[in-house]
């Protein structure tokens, strides 16, 4: 089936990434956004897709993303800001406090960002859809998660602040929060490059969540009729009942 164009942030890997390749699949036109050209190129040319080097966080970026998703033609139908990430396990008392603010620039300023430079075309498209993939971390808190939660907290509460005042528009607004996924490099940012520190969260988890399976929830709700607004899906592995509650083979 053919549908029209999607747009994906934070595409060059993980989430982002198996999206962009699961969405070209559902038949969109697929727009990857990332700031790393090189494995953007690769993917897009893999699903047919356009590839747009865009640091989310820069006004200017954004803007030139916008101005492509406008030059091509067809519908933007679609818009899953993906783009985010954590910084550090700092508890609040020795937090560092640029962690913090890359934390809300790349989660919540960048989101609002893109967004914003976008919402139009959606609008346009008469039936449009804004997926937000945010977290967990943003419906409850951690030790040594203050600065990601924070941000997490706050990405979640624009996306319901969204929803609210573009009721009567044809846009949906869709929040989708993931549990614990194990990626090659969510963790490993986080951890600062430690490898060793990067594994622990998933050590004696039979099966977290991949990358795949949030894109096929991104697929899943974005292919419902449109008057189908799913508000929030928070998914978790198997293993993980709650924020703290894991269950390892040890
Ligand atoms: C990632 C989930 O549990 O690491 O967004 O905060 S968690």
């Amino acid at each position: 089936m053919s549908r029209g164009i999607a747009v994906v942030t934070g595409a060059s890997s993980g989430i982002g990434a198996a999206t962009a390749r699961r969405l070209a699949t559902e038949g969109f036109t697929v727009v990857a956004a990332a700031r790393r050209a090189d494995r953007l190129q690769k993917l897009a040319a893999d699903i047919g897709g356009v590839a747009v080097a865009c640091d989310i966080t820069r006004q200017a970026d954004v803007d030139a993303l916008a101005e492509k998703v406008a030059s091509l033609p067809g519908e933007l139908e679609l818009l899953v800001n993906n783009a985010g990430g954590a910084f550090g396990f700092d508890y609040v008392a020795e937090s560092d406090i640029d962690d913090w603010r890359r934390m809300y620039e790349v989660n919540v300023i960048g989101t609002v960002q893109v967004t914003k430079a976008l919402l139009p075309a959606l609008t346009a498209s008469g039936a449009g859809t804004i997926v937000v993939v945010s977290s967990t971390a943003g419906l409850g808190v951690y030790e040594g998660g203050g600065g990601y939660t924070a941000a997490k907290h706050a990405e979640t509460a624009l996306t319901g602040t969204l929803r609210l005042e573009l009721c009567g528009d044809p846009v949906r607004v869709i929040e989708i929060d993931p549990g614990m996924v194990k990626t090659d490099e969510f963790s490993l940012v986080r951890n600062r490059g430690d490898a060793e520190a990067a594994a622990k969260p998933y050590a004696g988890v039979a099966e977290p969540l991949v990358a795949e399976d949030i894109a096929d929830c991104v697929a899943w709700v974005a292919t419902r009729p449109h008057h189908v607004n799913v508000d929030r899906l928070v998914v978790r592995p198997l293993a993980q009942a709650a924020q703290h509650k894991v269950h390892r083979e040890l």
